[in-house]
């Protein structure tokens, strides 16, 4: 009821703002005195406090022109027409490709089915690029799109950043929410696959911003890419880092499902619960209490991973977990190219007329 309340609040100020915080601030990131962040012993508690006004000091500007992670995922729609997903759906390993019905698996929503995300970093801000299955016919992107991010690299995250229903080609702050995990239980025993014993865990608790309100109003942005409208653009605050400079970094789309209270989901449901994407996971086929969900493995970023780091991507010369396979799709008209860098699969897309 508390966020609720909170939530209320802060559509008013959006509302009352709505014609004063977009543009006509600097295009180019300008490096603030960040305000002392706050601590996780203060966050077990809420902190967000409703104020009269946003005020922003610094907003996101242009990606940096390297990268520092890009990650391919699986293409859902090469096998839409036959109710499953072509591969990257291990529920005990929290990986999920299933931008689908639950039950049926008849409906495929492009909009939540990622295929690549980018992630760059410069001293104020790490940006994130998601981009999901193009369709002419639907482009609203009206689920939610976030990054999990491990900052001390042991598997279970740290932060949830989330974006719903992204609209603006303007960086903003409507919509936007990062929570913490305050008492550390994300992940579980095990952090990155099923608990053996499960246990229960309140996720993402701590709400620490919310439509840019909470210690730092310009602390996570989104905005739709301007030229391709199926990419969603974030924009979060190194400060969140705690002054890590290496972290791991998962892409995440669904809808209501997303919800950070249910970190780590491989957690909070089972996996009779949950069901499968994979008709060749016949005992747990077809996907029940977790659907229309997509997330991605995770990015090793600025390090060189060993590999055994929790939920990472494969790395080249490493025997794939997953194949990046486009089933159905005739070989000759199968495109691939290799990420930029060390962290992930190739990507792949079928050209086929
Ligand atoms: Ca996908
Ligand atoms: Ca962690
Ligand atoms: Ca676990
Ligand atoms: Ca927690």
């Amino acid at each position: 009821m508390k966020s609720k309340a909170y939530l209320f609040l802060a559509s008013l100020v959006i509302v009352t703002l709505a014609c004063g915080t977009a543009s006509g601030t600097a295009t180019e990131p300008v490096v603030v005195e960040a305000d002392a962040p706050a601590t996780s012993e203060a966050a077990a508690e809420p902190t967000i406090e409703p104020t009269a006004t946003v005020e922003h000091t610094v907003v996101p500007g242009e990606f940096p022109e390297e990268p520092s992670g890009v990650v391919g995922d699986q293409d859902s729609s090469v096998t839409a027409e036959d109710n499953r997903a072509p591969g990257g759906d291990r529920f005990t390993f929290t990986r999920f490709e299933r931008p689908f019905n639950a039950q049926a698996m008849d409906e495929y929503y492009p909009y939540l089915d990622i295929l690549e995300g980018t992630i760059y970093v410069d001293d104020v801000w790490i940006y994130v690029s998601i981009v999901t299955k193009n369709d002419e016919s639907s482009r609203e992107l009206s689920g939610r799109y976030g990054i999990e991010i491990d900052f001390d690299i042991d598997g279970d995250g740290e932060w949830l950043v989330l974006a719903s229903n992204p609209v603006s080609n303007e960086w903003t702050t409507a919509g936007v929410s990062a929570w913490f995990d305050a008492n550390d239980d994300v992940g579980g025993e095990s952090p990155s696959i099923t608990d053996e014993h499960s246990a229960v865990s309140d996720g993402f608790e701590s709400q620490e911003f919310g439509d840019g309100i909470g210690a730092d109003p310009d602390m996570a942005w989104v905005r739709v890419s301007a030229e391709e409208p199926n990419v969603v653009q974030l924009a979060i605050k190194t400060d969140v880092l705690k002054g890590s400079e290496r972290f791991l970094a998962g892409l995440w789309a669904g809808e209501e499902n997303l919800d950070p209270a249910l970190f780590d989901l491989s957690d909070h449901f089972t996996h009779e619960q949950a069901g499968a994407a994979l008709i060749e996971l016949d005992i747990f086929y077809p996907i029940k209490e977790i659907s229309a969900l997509d997330n991605t493995c995770r990015m090793a970023i600025g390090f060189q991973p060993t590999g055994s780091e929790p939920g990472l991507c494969p790395l080249p010369g490493q025997a794939a977990g997953e194949e990046q396979v486009e089933e159905g799709c005739n070989p000759q008209y199968l495109v691939c190219r290799e990420p930029l860098t060390y962290v992930g699969p190739a990507i792949c897309t079928c050209n086929e007329p």
